[in-house]
C-alpha cells in the first residue's frame, strides 16, 4: 500500500484508499471477549428523564455551550472530570488502555469504527452514544435537566480565538501550543488542508496536561478495514489539539447548514456530512468538525478522547434532529445504507427499523426504530 503511516485520523481518510476497499465477506469482529464484571453491570442512568410521557415542558433541553450559563458550563467540566475519574469497568488487563469510565467510551467507539462510520447506522449510534454520555454526566451529578451542551459550528470561523477553546476556567481548554512541526492534514493525492495554529500539548484550562491513551491510529488502518492487534494497549502521550480557523472558516459556515437541512433524503443527509468520496473544497460538515479540532478529535478511530467529540456529535444530531422534525412522517424512520462500513452491496443487508447495533459494555443493544426519534422511548430531550 503505497500510504504514508505519518498520515491519520479521520481526517487523513483519503479516497485514494476507497477504491481498495471492496470487502466480499464480513469484517472480523474486533476481539471477541466474554467479558465477565465480577462487579456488577455499568451504571446505567434512568431512561430518558421522564415519568412515562415525554413533553416539550418535561424534556431535557440541550443548549448551545456559548448560551450556557457559567454555573452549567462549571457542572459539565466538573461531570466530565468525574466520568475521568471513575474506574474503567473492563476486567483488569481487557483493555489496559482504559483507565477510566470515560476511557470505557472512547474503547467501544474504537471498537465499533468499521460498523458505525459511513453506514446506515452512523446517526443513529451517534446520538445513542451521546446520550450514554449524558446518562454517565447524570451519575456525575450534572443537573438532570440539562442536557449534553451541543456545538454550533457556525459561531466559530475563529476557532482558536473562541470563548469555547479559549483557555479559561469555564472553557473546553485552550489550543494545543505552538508546535512548528505539526503535519498539514493529508487528503490523499490530490493535497493538504493547511495545519492549525497549535498542534502541541493542551496546557490551558480545565482539561490542560492531561494524558490520552489510545491511538494515533494512522490512515492505513482504515484501509486494511480491522484494528490494529494492539489498539488496546496503553499508549499514553499527552492531550493535543490543533485549531484550524481556516478549515472552521471554509467548511463550518451556513452554507453548509443551510444546505443541509434542504436535504430531501437521508442519504443525502448521510453524504453532506462526512461524503465519502472527498477532495479539499468539500469535507462535510461532520469530518470538518474533526478537522478543524486536530488531533485526536481528527484521529477515525479515537476522536472521543477530546470531549468538544460530544459536543459535535451533539451538533451532528440537531441537524439530524431538526431535519426529521421538519417531516415526520416521511423522515422519523428514514435509513439509508447497511450496517458496514462504505455499505458494500452484500455484506450485511439494507437497514430498516428492525436492524440492531451495539455498545459493548456500556449499553443494551438497539433498533434503528427505537432510536429514530428524540422525544419518545428512551429519549427525551430537545435542542434549544
Ligand atoms: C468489541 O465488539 C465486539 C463485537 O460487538 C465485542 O464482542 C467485544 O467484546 C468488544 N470489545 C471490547 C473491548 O469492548
Ligand atoms: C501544564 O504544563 C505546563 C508545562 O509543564 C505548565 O506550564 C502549565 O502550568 C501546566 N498547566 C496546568 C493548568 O497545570
Ligand atoms: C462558506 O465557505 C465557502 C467556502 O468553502 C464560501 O464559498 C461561502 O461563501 C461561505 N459561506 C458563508 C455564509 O460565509
Ligand atoms: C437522494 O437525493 C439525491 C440528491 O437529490 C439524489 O441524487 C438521490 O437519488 C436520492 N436518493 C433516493 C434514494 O431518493
Ligand atoms: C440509498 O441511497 C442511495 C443513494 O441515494 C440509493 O441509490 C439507494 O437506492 C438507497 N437505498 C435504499 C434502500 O433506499
Ligand atoms: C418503522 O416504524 C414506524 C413506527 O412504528 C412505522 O411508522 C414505519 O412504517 C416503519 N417503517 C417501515 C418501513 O416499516
Ligand atoms: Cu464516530
Amino acid at each position: 500500500m503505497p500510504f504514508s503511516t505519518t498520515v491519520r485520523g479521520l481526517c487523513a481518510l483519503s479516497y485514494l484508499l476507497l477504491p481498495t476497499f471492496t470487502r466480499t465477506s464480513a469484517l472480523p469482529t474486533a476481539n471477541s471477549h466474554d467479558i465477565v464484571f465480577e462487579d456488577g453491570p455499568w451504571p446505567h442512568g434512568p431512561p430518558g428523564g421522564h415519568g412515562g410521557q415525554c413533553t416539550r415542558e418535561n424534556a431535557i433541553v440541550r443548549r448551545e455551550w456559548d448560551d450556557m450559563t457559567r454555573d452549567s458550563r462549571l457542572a459539565f467540566i466538573a461531570a466530565v472530570k468525574c466520568m475521568k475519574s471513575k474506574p474503567s469497568r473492563y476486567p483488569k488487563g481487557v483493555v489496559p488502555a482504559a483507565i477510566s469510565l470515560y476511557d470505557d467510551l472512547t474503547t467501544t467507539h474504537i471498537n465499533g469504527s468499521f460498523v458505525i462510520h459511513f453506514s446506515g447506522i452512523f446517526l443513529s449510534w451517534h446520538r445513542r452514544f451521546v446520550h450514554i454520555f449524558e446518562e454517565q454526566l447524570y451519575e456525575c451529578g450534572y443537573p438532570r435537566n440539562l442536557g449534553t451542551p451541543y456545538w454550533d459550528w457556525t459561531r466559530t470561523p475563529d476557532i482558536d480565538k473562541v470563548a469555547m477553546f479559549d483557555g479559561s476556567d469555564e472553557s473546553l481548554g485552550g489550543n494545543g501550543d505552538w508546535d512548528p512541526t505539526a503535519q498539514a492534514i493529508a487528503l490523499g493525492k490530490n493535497g493538504y488542508l493547511p495545519r492549525g495554529t497549535g498542534g502541541g500539548c493542551v496546557t490551558k484550562g480545565p482539561f490542560a496536561n492531561e494524558t490520552i491513551r489510545f491511538g494515533p491510529f494512522p490512515g492505513s488502518v482504515l484501509a486494511q478495514g480491522f484494528l490494529p492487534e494492539d489498539w488496546k494497549e496503553l499508549k499514553e502521550r499527552c492531550f493535543t489539539r490543533d485549531l484550524n480557523p481556516i478549515v472552521a472558516t471554509n467548511s463550518l459556515n451556513s452554507t453548509f447548514t443551510t444546505q443541509l437541512l434542504a436535504a430531501n433524503n437521508i442519504s443525502q443527509i448521510q453524504v453532506l456530512l462526512t461524503p465519502p468520496n472527498f477532495g479539499l473544497d468539500f469535507l462535510g460538515l461532520h469530518r470538518a468538525g474533526h478537522c478543524a479540532i486536530g488531533d485526536p478529535m481528527s484521529d477515525f478511530f479515537a476522536s472521543p478522547q477530546d470531549v468538544v467529540f460530544y459536543l459535535h456529535h451533539a451538533g451532528v444530531d440537531r441537524m439530524w434532529t431538526t431535519w426529521q422534525d421538519m417531516d415526520p412522517a416521511t423522515r422519523r424512520y428514514a435509513y439509508n445504507g447497511t450496517s458496514t462500513i462504505f455499505n458494500p452491496v452484500g455484506v450485511t443487508p439494507e437497514v430498516d427499523n428492525s436492524t440492531i447495533f451495539d455498545f459493548g459494555i456500556l449499553a443494551p443493544p438497539m433498533t434503528l426504530k427505537e432510536g429514530a426519534n428524540p422525544m419518545s422511548g428512551m429519549y427525551c430531550y430537545r435542542y434549544e
